[in-house]
């Protein structure tokens, strides 16, 4: 059945080019894929538009700053069965953490893109409640919140901040709080496919396999029980942007809608937001969700500083699960229950069937577990 979608698919990539999506965190578009609804999750496009360029000039229309898909007619602005319904990831406020997009190989326009929070609860709950569909007066007021809630890429010490090779200075597009593919024209390591350089099939995608593009964000202070990671991508090739959002909540914070901390007297237009106060909790279930690709017989562990990860002792290291790896989703988990506050470095491990060990390249990773009222927090990271 997944072939012959794939096949199908394959068959209309003449009339509609490659294109691109948000992967990690799990967006909505990606969940739509996963369940079989979305045959074409590169395929959400907000076209024709300006998109270069003046990077926020575009109307918004009913893409929202989700994405409506209208190949398959899945507006992902609203919560499905399959996405929408709750956090797929919960973040700690100031973490950085890795981010991922999938470009497909017969759609890399370059360009440049973004990730965006948007602070405002109320507007998000618009585009978390089951069952509302946001009007575009809606869409448009969520999407200028998310264009003010850029998260630059200058936020993460040691990033390398580019400019885009296919802008110049006095243009719009002439600055470094987004991300940039390479150069348009590059005869080496092209376009946004050049920016990892990652091999073919490197991620999911429909019509001619796709290429991993991995940034760092920083996780901004703020607090929400769940509200919306979204993704943009401005072409620079065509008059097309891609927009697509994850789930997410984000622990820790000083700003914001804590779920502890409801305000007397005030409504919350959605039951999203929990009501009362909650015990701290001691101790949390940290789920360690990293995706690295393995050849049959290795495994992946999780070493670190601390007695419960092994103390640096690779042989004391923790097992990670592949019960979900698939090939386009080479997903390894853990979880450790662990007590709240404490501050670690970390780091994954590739362990042959020979018990060889490859170690992540440096830095360490390091993660504090979240103080607060939630039991169970998760860290999404990539190999590398
Ligand atoms: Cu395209």
């Amino acid at each position: 059945m997944k072939l012959e979608i794939a096949l199908v698919a394959a068959s209309m990539a003449v009339s509609v080019n490659g294109h691109g999506y948000l992967t990690w965190p799990r967006s909505r578009t990606r969940l739509g894929s996963e369940s079989g609804i979305d045959t074409c999750p590169e395929c959400t496009i907000l076209e024709p538009v300006i998109a270069w360029p003046n990077l926020d000039a575009a109307k918004i229309g009913r893409s929202g700053p989700c994405g409506y898909n209208a190949r398959v007619s899945v507006d992902y602005n609203t919560p499905g069965v399959n996405w929408g319904q709750s956090p797929i990831a919960t973040y700690t406020a100031g973490q950085v953490i890795d981010v991922e997009w999938c470009v497909d190989h017969n759609g890399d326009h370059g360009g440049m893109f973004s990730y965006r929070i948007c602070q405002d609860q109320e507007l998000v709950n618009k585009f978390i409640t089951p069952g509302y569909i946001p009007t575009e007066a809606e869409k448009q007021a969520a999407e200028d919140c998310f264009n003010s809630g850029t998260l630059s890429c200058t936020d993460v010490s040691g990033q390398n901040c580019n400019f885009s090779p296919d802008c110049s200075p006095g243009q719009p597009c002439w600055r470094n709080d987004w991300f940039t593919c390479n150069a348009f024209q590059a005869g080496d390591r092209r376009a946004c496919q050049g920016v990892d350089n990652a091999p073919l099939g490197s991620c999911f995608t429909t019509i001619a396999g796709g290429y991993k593009v991995t940034k760092k964000i920083k996780i901004p202070n703020y607090n929400s029980s769940h509200t919306l990671l979204s993704f943009k991508w401005n072409s620079f090739q065509t008059g097309q942007i891609y927009l697509s959002c994850a789930d997410i909540a984000i622990a820790g914070g000083s700003g914001g809608s804590p779920t502890t901390t409801q305000k007397p007297g005030t409504t919350l237009s959605t039951s999203t937001v929990a009501t009362g106060t909650c015990t701290p909790a001691a101790t949390v279930d940290v789920a360690f969700n990293e995706l690295a690709s393995t050849t049959f017989g290795q495994n992946i562990k999780v070493v670190g500083s601390i007695p419960q990860l092994g103390s640096w002792n690779a042989a004391n290291a923790v097992a990670l699960s592949a019960s979900q790896y698939t090939n386009s989703n080479p997903l390894w988990t853990a979880t450790l229950n662990l007590a709240a506050g404490t501050t670690f470095q970390y780091k994954f491990i590739k362990v042959a069937s020979n018990g060889a060990v490859t170690w992540e390249s440096d830095p360490n990773r390091s993660y504090t577990v979240p103080t607060g009222c939630a039991k169970t927090a998760t860290v999404s990271t990539s190999w590398r």
